[in-house]
């Protein structure tokens, strides 16, 4: 069945079931886009946030969305715009009007720009949760000449996007409805996290599907699932070549669509002889007999998907690991098929970001500056450009900017040039609904390039501590404060409704006024002639026909209706044409053509661990809400996962508190002995600071004590070689016993 059948057997389809006083939202508290209800109370504040009325959607919601009212209605919420005082990151503050603040800040970011050239203006961001972006971020940077933009999305999704697109011209989505298979690559949702794709996974159990998980720990996935490979960390690139082994030698392989749709076959065959079975076991530390019956399982399925997992998207061997799993989607006959992966493309009624985005705009020289595409180009122009005529051909935009991750700047070569100014200056650098400070790898480069900024500017709801590092703070406003029609940034093939309930704050605007008033400011009025967010909407819908009001009247969700086997009658967006088995761009490059497997650093008598970042936490997103006392009390303070036998060898119990150590830094944190750990394997968290430690002793609110951005390295032997992304699933540490909880560190302020 097609989800939208579900959806048509409960509801008319676009039938508006909320009552007059509920609005449907989109949460933005976690990226998975739940459609929700928001209700407003006597005083127009936001009242409740709850599940949608219509069964097909009504289970997708967790206690973060209920919890939105505490976020959106928080004291500490910005409220008015700030300019520092003080030293940077001293934390002292003057309010200033809005006008002032965009007067300022488009005179000194032009400033900037005529000393140093437009890309020495860099740009973080997020996208998820600020939501009305419309792709004015890029459309701004490319009018002025700067190729340098980033966003968390470099180590999730996007980068996964792009890899996809090198191998066959799309990212497709699973069809978890109608599969008989469903393969977890580390992926561990549950009901709290990402909530939507727990129930998918659930449902496709219900419908017969087989799980097979590969996660070093019993995971909630692992400990449900029909067959558990717990592998070392970071070596799911060797697990896929073993697997494509026995498939390839058993021939259980769609030989009919190998033959017609594929490129390479017999060079990857070459390179998979290189992986016989025993060699895999002996990297991964899983039996030979199971890894062939995960394999079979996979292959032999009736449908599988390979839903996407960001586990794969932060490793050494990742873009290896990203293209094994598109290959073993295409050997195995699992595309755009009934129960397989899925390539929606464009919707067809809504003007996507890769267009508003205008990169037709930038020219090719400041193109050739995208930091990082020299090095690593698998994300950045330099290699996705390679892809613009046949993306044109098959989608009908040249540009596909699915996920917002396919056109960026490195982050890491990004951090060093601002530290470093080399290979040249970057001297503004604007993050918006991200705490750039600790996301990424290396937080002493990103705290060294912030250093050395002549302008930072941050558009946040909260003071984090990237934000006490900038210049100016502007407030944002919140998903239940702004109208907005969600595309998944072009993924899934879906149109949702996001209504606003309530009036944002005092002075907070979205990030589409902020870059609006900016160009405006800055001599590009023309580029950016709407006045308003439903403006904007108007245009984007019109296509459909339909004004953002009509819309919202009529309908609260549109799907595509996916045709099945495009490429039968476009090809493929790649080069060939083809699905490239052997990548055309990355031999173009000169990069290795053929997927392969890389060891991560090795561990060590002074670093024994295998320390991953991650097993995200149910109460928090990322590095979010740990001020929001209703979710912190679900989690006080950050935990390391290890295994017993690890633990009692160290000397730990249970409520110690540690310092994880790297070489390349050491954090806090309490121990959690668990069996399901495995061995030899320690988890550190990602994204603790402490809201509650601003008017104390530390610095930035303790941004340094416990934050996992401080132990991930990102020098050269740390990075995958063509995407430049992080090892973050197996580097090597050690676990270092406290006398005491880390100095100043104190739950009394938040916790009561
Ligand atoms: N070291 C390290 N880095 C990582 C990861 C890791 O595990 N370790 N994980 C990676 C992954 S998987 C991801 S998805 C990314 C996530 O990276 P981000 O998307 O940047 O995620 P958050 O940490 O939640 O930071 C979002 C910030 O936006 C603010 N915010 C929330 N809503 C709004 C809004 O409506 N408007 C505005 N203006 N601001 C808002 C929040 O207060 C918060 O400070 O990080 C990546 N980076
Ligand atoms: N509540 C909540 N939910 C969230 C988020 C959140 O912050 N809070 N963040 C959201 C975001 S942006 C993301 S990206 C997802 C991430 O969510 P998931 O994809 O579920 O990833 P993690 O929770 O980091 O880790 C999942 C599993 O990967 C295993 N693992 C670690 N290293 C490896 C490895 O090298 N190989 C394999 N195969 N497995 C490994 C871990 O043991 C763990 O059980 O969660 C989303 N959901
Ligand atoms: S899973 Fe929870 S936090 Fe994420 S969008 Fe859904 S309700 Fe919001
Ligand atoms: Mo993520």
């Amino acid at each position: 069945m097609a989800l939208i059948d579900l959806i048509r057997k409960s509801d008319r389809l676009g039938a508006r079931k909320a009552g007059t006083d509920e609005k449907y939202v989109i949460c933005t508290i976690c990226d998975i886009s739940c459609q929700l209800r928001a209700s407003v109370d006597e005083n127009g504040k936001l009242d409740k946030i709850r599940q949608h009325d219509n069964p097909a959607f009504s289970k997708h919601i967790c206690y973060k969305g209920t919890a939105a009212p505490h976020v959106h209605n928080h004291k500490d919420r910005l409220r008015v715009p700030l300019k520092r005082v003080g030293e940077r990151g001293e934390d002292k503050w003057e309010e200033i009007s809005y006008e002032q603040a965009m007067d300022e800040i488009a005179d000194r970011l032009s400033a900037v720009v005529d000393e140093h050239g437009p890309e020495a203006f860099a740009v973080s961001t997020s996208g998820w949760n600020t939501q009305t972006t419309h792709g004015m971020d890029r459309r701004f940077m490319n009018l002025l000449g700067s190729p340098n933009w980033t966003s968390g999305v470099a180590l999730c999704a996007g980068n996964t996007a792009a890899v996809n697109k090198l191998t066959y011209g799309w990212f497709p989505l699973g069809d978890f409805m109608n599969t008989k298979c469903v393969v977890l690559f580390g992926h561990n949702p549950r009901k709290h996290s990402w909530s939507p794709i727990y129930h998918m996974i659930e449902d496709a159990r219900a419908n017969g599907a087989e799980v097979i998980v590969m996660d070093p720990r019993v995971s909630e996935q692992a400990a449900a699932a029909d067959l558990h490979l717990s592998l070392r960390a970071g070596t799911d690139a060797a697990m896929c070549l073993g697997w494509l082994n026995v498939i390839i030698e058993e021939e259980l392989y769609d030989k009919t669509f190998v033959d017609e749709w594929t490129v390479g076959f017999e060079e990857l065959l070459k390179r998979v002889e290189e992986y016989p079975l025993s060699r895999v076991s002996e990297i991964t530390g899983v039996e030979p007999e199971l890894i062939a019956r995960a394999a079979r399982m996979y292959a032999n399925a009736d449908s599988a998907i390979i839903p996407w997992t960001p586990i794969t998207d932060m490793q050494i061997s990742s873009t290896s690991a990203i293209r094994l799993q598109c290959i073993l989607r295409a050997l195995t006959g699992n595309i755009d098929v009934v129960g397989g992966e899925i390539f929606h493309g464009f919707h067809p009624d809504y003007i996507p970001e890769s267009e508003l985005g205008a990169h037709d705009n930038l020219s090719q020289a400041q193109r050739d500056k995208q930091l990082g595409s020299q090095d690593h180009p698998a994300y950045t122009y330099r290699a996705q450009d390679m892809l613009g005529d046949a993306s044109e051909r098959v989608w009908g935009h040249r540009y596909a900017d699915i996920v917002m991750g396919c056109y960026m700047a490195n982050p890491s070569a990004m951090f060093r040039a601002m530290a470093t100014e080399d290979p040249y200056k970057v001297k503004a650098f604007f993050t918006l609904g991200n705490n750039t400070l600790l996301s990424y790898p290396n937080q002493h480069q990103i705290y060294a390039g912030l250093m050395n900024q002549d302008l930072i500017v941050a558009h946040e709801i909260f003071m984090t501590p990237t934000a006490m590092l900038a210049d100016y703070v502007l407030p944002g406003d919140v998903f239940s404060e702004r109208n907005y029609v969600a595309d998944t940034w072009g993924w899934t093939g879906r149109l949702q409704l996001s209504q606003k309930a309530v009036e944002p704050p005092e002075q907070a605007t979205s990030t589409f006024e902020f870059w609006r008033d900016l160009a405006r400011r800055m001599g590009m009025t023309e580029h950016f002639p709407w006045e308003s967010l439903e403006d904007v909407l108007d245009y984007r819908l019109s296509p459909m026909g339909k004004t953002f009001e009509e819309f919202g009247r009529d309908e609260y969700f549109r799907f595509h209706d996916a045709n099945f086997r495009k490429y039968r009658r476009t090809g493929f967006a790649t080069p060939s044409g083809k699905v490239e088995l052997y990548s055309s761009v990355l031999d173009e490059l000169g990069f290795d053509p053929l997927p392969y497997y890389r060891e991560g650093p090795a561990i060590s008598d002074e670093y024994p661990y295998y320390i991953f970042t991650g097993v995200r936490e149910d109460p928090f997103f990322q590095t979010g809400q740990r001020q929001v006392e209703v979710l912190r009390r679900r989690s006080p303070s950050p935990k390391i996962f290890m295994h017993p036998t690890d633990a009692k060898r160290d000397g730990l119990i249970d409520g110690d508190w540690v310092d994880v150590e790297t070489a390349t830094g050491s954090v806090a944190a309490k121990v959690l002995v668990q069996e399901t750990m495995k061995e030899g394997h320690i988890r550190v968290p990602h994204g603790w600071w402490y809201p509650e430690m601003r008017y104390g002793d530390s610095t930035l609110s303790g941004a340094f004590i416990s934050s996992d951005a401080v132990l991930c390295p990102d020098s050269k032997e740390f990075l995958d070689y063509e995407q430049g992304i992080p090892h973050f699933k197996g580097f090597p540490g050690r676990v270092v016993k406290r006398s005491a909880p880390p100095e100043g560190l104190s739950q009394q302020t938040l916790l009561g």
